[in-house]
């Protein structure tokens, strides 16, 4: 973006002023440290609400929210600045495509990266999922696996689970906070295993999760702040949690050539293939055909030989 003038966050304006006192506040805390910008990148499934959560954060409709079309084929980056502070959001497409993890879809993104952001770093993943989904399947764990293949594991010490839909009434009889946990535990889990976070991994990988609902009919507090439904406001709550994922001690990802090229994956299991057609030439054809060659000898000779 160099050269490029960026467009002021004025829409912060739009928030209740509690809201924007904290705000101001955490990104005081982050240019303290010295961090003057702030590079988001958001991902996971199609109509999960990443995009309605990048114009949540930004306070207007940056990007485009829709609940039937296809959604935009190609990663956006909006950023806003404000008082010597910038805001990067990379909103992607969808990584499921046809009921498989589109490495199509993977590789857009890393050379998107790769133009918004030559050799400099992402600071934190907002992996976006629903709140209101009772399972996880084993394609949650494919993209988890995506990801980690594609970023590396290490950009799981730079995520933030976000669930949208948090308001919700929990089904069967539980409470609110054991539908939550239920819903988040098997959710870590499966992301631990996607990303081969290994048990004595896990205090190290300690991924945060973060709460939203971006419907309009959200309920707000006396402060005219939408909040969840034990009363939180997530606004803040979510910038709070950003913020502390960014000042972990972990080192950002690195939006390098290396990055951008390098394989993902499925690519990776391709540099076995020559592997494979050679084992199987070497211990399957090959005694095949010297069995065949046997066969063909023993029946040329003629009956009385
Ligand atoms: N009720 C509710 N609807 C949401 C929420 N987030 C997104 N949606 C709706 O879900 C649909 C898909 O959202 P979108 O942001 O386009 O999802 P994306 O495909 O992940 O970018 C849209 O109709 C949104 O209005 C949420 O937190 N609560
Ligand atoms: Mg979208």
């Amino acid at each position: 973006m160099a050269g490029q003038l960026i467009k002021e966050w004025s829409a912060i304006q739009q928030f209740p002023s509690a809201t924007q006192e904290k705000l101001v506040d955490l990104l005081g805390k982050l240019k303290n440290q010295n961090v003057n910008t702030l590079t988001i990148l958001v991902m996971g499934k199609g109509g999960v609400g990443k995009s309605s959560t990048v114009n949540s954060v930004i306070g207007e409709r940056v990007v485009t929210v829709s609940a039937f079309q296809s959604e935009t084929p190609r990663p956006v980056m909006v950023s806003r600045s404000r008082s010597g502070f910038t805001l990067n959001i990379i909103d992607t497409p969808g990584l499921v495509e046809g009921g498989y993890v589109s490495d199509q879809v993977l590789d857009t993104i890393k050379s998107s990266l790769g133009r918004f952001l030559l050799n400099k770093t992402v600071d934190v993943l907002l992996y976006v999922d629903r709140l209101d989904a009772y399972r996880v399947d084993n394609m949650d764990k494919q993209i988890v696996k995506a990801i980690s293949d594609s970023f590396g594991k290490e950009i799981w010490h730079k995520a933030v689970v976000v669930l949208t839909h948090a308001q919700l009434s929990p089904p069967d009889a539980l409470t609110y906070e054991e539908f939550f946990s239920k819903r988040w535990e098997s959710l870590l889990k499966c992301i631990r295993q996607g990303a081969r976070i290994n048990k004595n991994e896990a205090q190290q990988f300690a991924i945060p999760v973060a709460l939203v609902e971006n419907s309009g009919r959200c309920n707000k507090n006396e402060h005219d702040e939408k909040i969840l439904p034990m009363g939180t406001p997530w606004i803040p709550n979510l910038i709070h949690t950003i913020t502390d994922v960014t000042l972990n001690g972990k080192r950002g990802i690195l939006v390098d050539q290396k990055l951008i090229e390098g394989p993902n994956a499925n690519d990776r299991g391709k540099i076995y293939i020559p592997l494979i057609l050679a084992f199987q030439f070497l211990f399957i054809i090959k005694p095949i055909q010297k069995m065949i060659k046997a066969d063909v000898e023993r029946e040329n000779k003629p009956s009385w030989a």
